[in-house]
């Protein structure tokens, strides 16, 4: 009888990403324990662990960020490791030391690591010594407005402060020239303090528009494999909307050499576990490491569909044994994958966050689609917590075929009783630069007023909706699959559709 891995595996999360490890936890034949606040007493990852130990509260300070009541949690089940998801403690080094410390297994890195990766000066000089790719910038910490007026003077404007202790696009500032410098200096330093309780601040030469491509790590302190990227540029105020693997703008020579860089980064900082190696990209040639996500992120299921590997499982057998299983020819890419985050926020509302109950719900389903979700028809969303209520991920042989399928999808969706950002989506997903793969970071700003238009369904809506379809049509005629397809370049759809619209 093989020894099970663990005994016991408490879930500090809830929503989408709980029930998605429970459930392999269950492929594990590993017993769950749920933690449920008020909010979710009728949630489904407390219906579905085999075991559920209730939170008095609502707010997440109080409940899923509430570090004592989740040690007393575990003592209170014997739990044997502790997976802390996304979100909530799940980058919190003082939590990761304290369960390690009670004997229990942290599933994730160790509390150095994770300290250290969340110190973005430190991070940042570690990888310099491991010749990772970095924004040229301050060398460490600013010391003083005299240090970063020179350093101006040295790389010109534009530069980007940024809090040592941010991340994610916390804590950051774009500075454009030599007026602005003492105020924004000042004015990030304070926000830094006040945010994160540590007002160090670095500077860097700001990459305008960049492309964000992050690459998935799998390591276990000693070796690490990489499991290609995700472009996760479709962003609104740093919050990911839509993230795909792999990326039209990466050929498969850059492919390797970024995820060996990745590789090279976490193994820097004797990273055990999954993690996600985070550049930007001025071109496919010119990479720089950002920061390194010490987690499982929300978009891991797009890896997952073209690898074909559980991250999660992997996670806790790295966890559980300490050695990776894998090796870097295990792991192939076959297909495209897409992933769109629904929200029940109103997108004509400006995404204002509008939690309600749910009164009809039909979720998608079929050959290439995979919805990771925890509500159901009668759910009442709770305005404790995130937005994000559920994620369609679709699969095709290439990335045409993705796109198809998940506008297939999203149109067969039905959700009553809360506006979501699924039609979002569609009009994104049908947008001439997002079907070409023409897109950077500025997307959503760049087109913010033809997908307005689009969204409050006014002519640009049908042409939109007739060009795509044309478009294609066109690369259904070419015959031409896979990432390739040209079709007409984004500029021509561009200008017919320019033209259409006045
Ligand atoms: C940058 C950058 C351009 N130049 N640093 C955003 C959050 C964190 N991951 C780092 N981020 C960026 N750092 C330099 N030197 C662009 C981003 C960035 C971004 C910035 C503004 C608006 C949206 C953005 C989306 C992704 C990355």
């Amino acid at each position: 009888m093989k020894k099970p891995l663990f005994n016991k595996v408490l879930v500090a999360n809830r929503g989408e990403i709980a029930l998605r490890i429970m459930r392999t936890l269950r492929d594990l034949e590993i017993p769950s324990v749920a933690i449920y606040s008020d909010a979710d007493a009728g949630s489904l990852h407390r219906k579905y662990a085999n075991e559920a130990i209730h939170l008095p509260g609502r707010a997440s300070k109080d409940t899923y960020l509430n570090v004592d009541a989740i040690l007393e949690a575990i003592r209170l089940t014997g739990a044997d490791a502790v997976h802390p998801g996304y979100g909530f403690l799940s980058e919190n080094a003082a939590f990761c030391a304290a369960v390690n410390k009670m004997g229990v297994k942290f599933i994730g890195p160790s509390d150095q690591a994770m300290h250290l990766m969340g110190d973005k000066v430190q991070a940042k000089n570690l990888m310099k010594k491991h010749n990772v790719p970095t924004v040229p910038g301050s060398d460490g910490a600013l010391g003083s407005l005299d240090e970063l007026q020179e350093l101006a003077q040295k790389i010109g404007y534009p530069i980007i402060l940024k809090a040592a202790a941010g991340g994610g696009g916390r804590g950051m500032r774009i500075v454009r020239q030599d007026a602005e410098l003492k105020d924004s200096f000042e004015a990030c330093k304070r926000e830094a303090l006040s945010y994160f309780g540590d007002g160090t601040v670095f500077a860097e030469r700001y990459v305008s528009n960049p492309r964000h491509i992050e690459i998935q790590v799998l390591c276990d302190g000693k070796r690490g494999v990489h499991l290609f990227e995700r472009d996760c540029s479709v962003q609104r105020r740093h919050q990911k909307l839509i993230e795909e693997a792999p990326s039209r703008f990466l050929n498969q020579e850059q492919r390797t050499r970024l995820g060996e860089i990745a590789v090279r980064a976490a193994l820097a900082a004797d990273y055990e576990g999954v993690g996600t190696v985070e550049f930007i990209c001025e071109s496919p040639d010119r990479a720089y490491f950002m920061e390194m996500n010490t987690r499982i992120q929300v978009e891991h299921p797009v890896t997952e569909m073209i690898t074909g590997v559980d991250l999660i499982q992997e996670q806790i057998r790295v966890a559980a044994t300490g050695e990776l299983r894998l090796t870097q020819d295990d792991i192939q890419i076959r297909g495209w994958s897409i992933e769109t985050r629904i929200n029940a926020e109103d997108p004509a509302q400006d995404f204002m966050p509008n939690p309600g109950q749910i009164t009809h719900l039909h979720l998608p389903a079929g050959p290439g689609m995979r919805v990771d979700t925890h509500i159901y028809a009668g759910y009442t969303i709770p305005s404790d917590y995130d937005s994000m209520v559920a994620k369609f991920i679709s699969y095709g042989a290439d990335r045409d075929e993705a796109i198809q399928r998940m506008l297939r999808a999203l149109a067969e969706f039905e959700c009553d009783g809360v506006p979501t950002t699924a039609k979002f989506h569609e009009v994104v997903l049908k947008h001439p630069a997002f079907v070409s793969g023409e897109f950077d970071t500025g997307f959503l700003a760049l087109h913010q007023k033809e997908i307005e238009a689009a969204l409050k369904g006014g002519p640009a809506d049908d042409e939109w909706s007739r060009l795509f379809t044309a478009f294609q049509a066109q690369v259904k005629a070419d015959g031409r699959r896979g990432t390739t397809a040209s079709g007409p370049s984004q500029w021509q759809l561009r200008a017919r559709h320019e033209s259409c619209r006045h």
